[in-house]
Formats: C-alpha cells, sequence, structure tokens
C-alpha cells in the first residue's frame, strides 16, 4: 500500500495546529498532529521540504522502517522539531494500519489494559478562594484528580492562570511577540504550601492533587518545597526543574517523598533513561506527538515499567485533538498508565476542524471502538482559521534575569 500523498495543514481554531495527512494509492489516509506551540513553522517546513518527498512510494505498512529511517536516516538525531515531524507521521501510519485492519490502534498495541482512561482537570484561579471554588466544582462533575495552579500575591503573571480569570492559560490571543512574566521563587515558595493546605482542609484526601512547577526551582529548592508538601499527599509534583541535568533530580529524590513527573517536553526515551533507570521519577509525561509518535512512546512505557514508573501523558491544548485521540488509544493499551491530563473537549470553533468522539464519566474517559484513530480533520473548515505567528511567554526575575518560563 504505497503513500500516494503527503498533505502538511496549519490553522488556527482558537489556537495553531499543524496537521499531517497521509494519504495511500487505495485512498485509505491517516492523520497525524505535529504541532509545536510557537515554533509551529519550522515543523511545517521540515515535514514539507525534508520528510514529505522522501516518503512517497514507500509501503504506508512498514511503520517501524520508517520510523527508523527517518530518524536515523538523518544523521541529525533528536530535537523538538525533528521528533514533532517524526511523530505526526508516525500517528498518521497507525491510523492508517487500523483503518487497513479494521480494528482501533489500541488493538493492534495489544488490546484493552482497562475500560477507560482516568484524568486529571485543572482548577485555576487568581486567588486561593477562586482556585478552591474551581476545585469543589469539578469534584462535584466527578474528576479524579485535580492540578491546583494559583496566581501568586504581588507577582505579575503566574504560569497556569494568565489571560483572564476563567480562561486556561494558555488561549492564543494576539500575541506578536512574546509577552513577559515575572517571576519570584521566594514568593512563590511562601505562598504554594498553603494553597494545598486549605484543599485538604475543605476537601479531604479522597480527591488525587497534582501541581505544576514548570521548571522554574533549582534541585535544592525544589527539594524543600517537596517537603513542604508532603502532608497534603500530592499525586505528584510535576517539572520541578529543568531536567537538561538529571542528576538535579537526584537531590529532589534524596529529600522527599512526593512523588515526581516530568517528560512533557522529552523528544527521545534518552532524555527519560536516567531519570527512569535511576528511579527518580514516578511518572514520565511525554506526549506521542512530541516523543516522535506512538512507535517509540510503546518503547518508553515499556521500558518506564520495568521500574514501576507509571505513564501520564502531556495533555494541553496545544496538542491538538490527533494527539489526545492518540492517547486516548495508548492509554488504554498501556499496562503501566498512570493518569491522562485532561483540560475539557475545547472551543466550537476546535470541534468544526477536528471531529472525535470521546465522553466524559466520573473522572474517566470513554470512546467507541472505530477504526484506525477515530478522529478526522476537515480541510474546508480549517481554512476558515489561518495561521497566526503566536509565542508562548517568557519569565524575568524581578531584577529583569531571563528566567525559565
Ligand atoms: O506549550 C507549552 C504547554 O504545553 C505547557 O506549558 C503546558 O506545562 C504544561 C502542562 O503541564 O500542561
Ligand atoms: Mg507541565
Amino acid at each position: 500500500m504505497k503513500i500516494k500523498d503527503i498533505k502538511v495543514f496549519i490553522c488556527s481554531p482558537g489556537r495553531n495546529f499543524v496537521t499531517v495527512k497521509i494519504i495511500t494509492e487505495n485512498g485509505t489516509y491517516g492523520i497525524g498532529d505535529a504541532t509545536l506551540n510557537g515554533r509551529e513553522m519550522a515543523v511545517v517546513a521540515y515535514l514539507q521540504e525534508h520528510i514529505a518527498p522522501c516518503l512517497i512510494g514507500k509501503d504506508a505498512q512498514q511503520i517501524e522502517d520508517i520510523w527508523q529511517y527517518l530518524y536515523k536516516g538523518a544523521y541529525w538525531r533528536k530535537g523538538p522539531v525533528t521528533m514533532a515531524a517524526i511523530g505526526a507521521i508516525d500517528t498518521a501510519l497507525w491510523d492508517i494500519k487500523g483503518k487497513q485492519a479494521n480494528l482501533p490502534v489500541y488493538q493492534l498495541l495489544g488490546g484493552r489494559s482497562r475500560s477507560g482512561v482516568t484524568v486529571y482537570g485543572h482548577a485555576n484561579g487568581e486567588t486561593i478562594e477562586e482556585v478552591l471554588t474551581n476545585l469543589g466544582t469539578m469534584i462535584d462533575e466527578g474528576y479524579k484528580a485535580v492540578r491546583l495552579q494559583c496566581s501568586i500575591p504581588n507577582v505579575k503573571g503566574t504560569y497556569g492562570t494568565m489571560e483572564g480569570k476563567k480562561n486556561y492559560y494558555e488561549l492564543q490571543g494576539n500575541r506578536p511577540l512574546p509577552p513577559e512574566q515575572e517571576w519570584s521563587t521566594s514568593k512563590y515558595m511562601n505562598f504554594v504550601p498553603e494553597l494545598f493546605k486549605q484543599a485538604r482542609e475543605r476537601f479531604g484526601f479522597d480527591i488525587g492533587l497534582c501541581h505544576d512547577v514548570h521548571s522554574r526551582l533549582t534541585p535544592i529548592e525544589a527539594a524543600r518545597l517537596g517537603k513542604l508538601l508532603e502532608p497534603y499527599n500530592l499525586l505528584f509534583l510535576e517539572d520541578a526543574v529543568t531536567s537538561e541535568n538529571p542528576e538535579g533530580y537526584q537531590i529532589v529524590r534524596e529529600h522527599t517523598v512526593v512523588p515526581l513527573a516530568v517528560g512533557e517536553i522529552f523528544t527521545t526515551v534518552w532524555d527519560a533513561k536516567v531519570l527512569i533507570e535511576k528511579q527518580w521519577i514516578d511518572y514520565i509525561r511525554t506526549a506521542i506527538t512530541h516523543g516522535g509518535g506512538i512507535t517509540p512512546l510503546k518503547k518508553l512505557a515499556d521500558f518506564a515499567a520495568m521500574y514501576h514508573i507509571r505513564t501520564a501523558p502531556h495533555g494541553a491544548p496545544d496538542l491538538s485533538p490527533i494527539c489526545f485521540m492518540a492517547h486516548m488509544h495508548f492509554n488504554l493499551w498501556a499496562p503501566n498508565f498512570g493518569i491522562q491530563e485532561f483540560i475539557g473537549f475545547g472551543t466550537p470553533e476546535l470541534n468544526d476542524v477536528f471531529k472525535y468522539d470521546v465522553e466524559l464519566k466520573e473522572g474517566l474517559l470513554y470512546m467507541q471502538d472505530k477504526p484506525g484513530l477515530g478522529v478526522d480533520f476537515d480541510e474546508e473548515a480549517a481554512k476558515k482559521y489561518p495561521y497566526k505567528r503566536s509565542y508562548l511567554p517568557v519569565s524575568r526575575l524581578e531584577d529583569g534575569t531571563l528566567w525559565n518560563w
């Protein structure tokens, strides 16, 4: 079944998404998500100029060989642009294989390990009271776990809470240049434990709670935060420190028993190797889009399982519904699945372009069996939403020093 055409689309139904469509000679097609937030056009060029010409005429059934060809064959390995491009191709090929076999993709991975996919939602707010009100609503809705992020008093612009109280922190508006936010480690460290103290006092210990530090701390600061949060029994503390130097996690680990999650910016199993082998983390959060597709993510999950580490895939809104649906299949299969990040079903604009059918019941996601990934992309609808250049924010300390956002 030869690949006849590869199309690359960029559209902005509320935010930018890069979508790949692989069409085979018999007309079967598959789709993949290649979105790299704030660097979208680099992936578009990589796909159009450097990948698509090499794949025309290749057998779409040879997923593993095509993956190896794009990864090893490029000589230049890894990196988010390369891996998002490979990830989209790989996802689209699994979609095709499922359609061809008339089976949902999770059946090709080894079948279901569970009936539904447990998620954690987000409760954000400008004040602790606002976060707790949102948390209470989510508990009433049946969520089993929720991530809490709150604006830090006297800090201008806190991760997880910007752009209007009700909005998700990253809805893309007009951001033709990166906006700047302030960061103060001491104000943050003095404030965050209180958020979790009040959450536990009001709602008890049955609800799972998480928090994303977004790599703002040094290892010893993260170790201290972990200790301060221990009484509140977090499901996990995410991205406590940057992970270019994985040994930083050893310092955190040696000082606190707070479970640690990391990996949303990882692009290969090699990024996670030391963290996993040393058992310095508890959850691996790499997404199918950014980790190079379903093929390498399956290897990563199996490797993590050998060290008691569970998966908790990144589920931010800058991953398109194609990645979301690929995660559904992956999560139904993965024996060491932990939890899926989930921020809701998206805006009418988003659902105008991407078609999928998933239900949330009592904090778990369920889907109907359909061949392939069970998601479609409406090319005509996408034309109504042209690409808009947009950036993530950057962070600066109060004295102006650039910091991790
Ligand atoms: O593009 C960046 C976002 O995906 C990221 O900021 C979201 O950290 C994130 C999360 O945990 O969802
Ligand atoms: Mg995160």
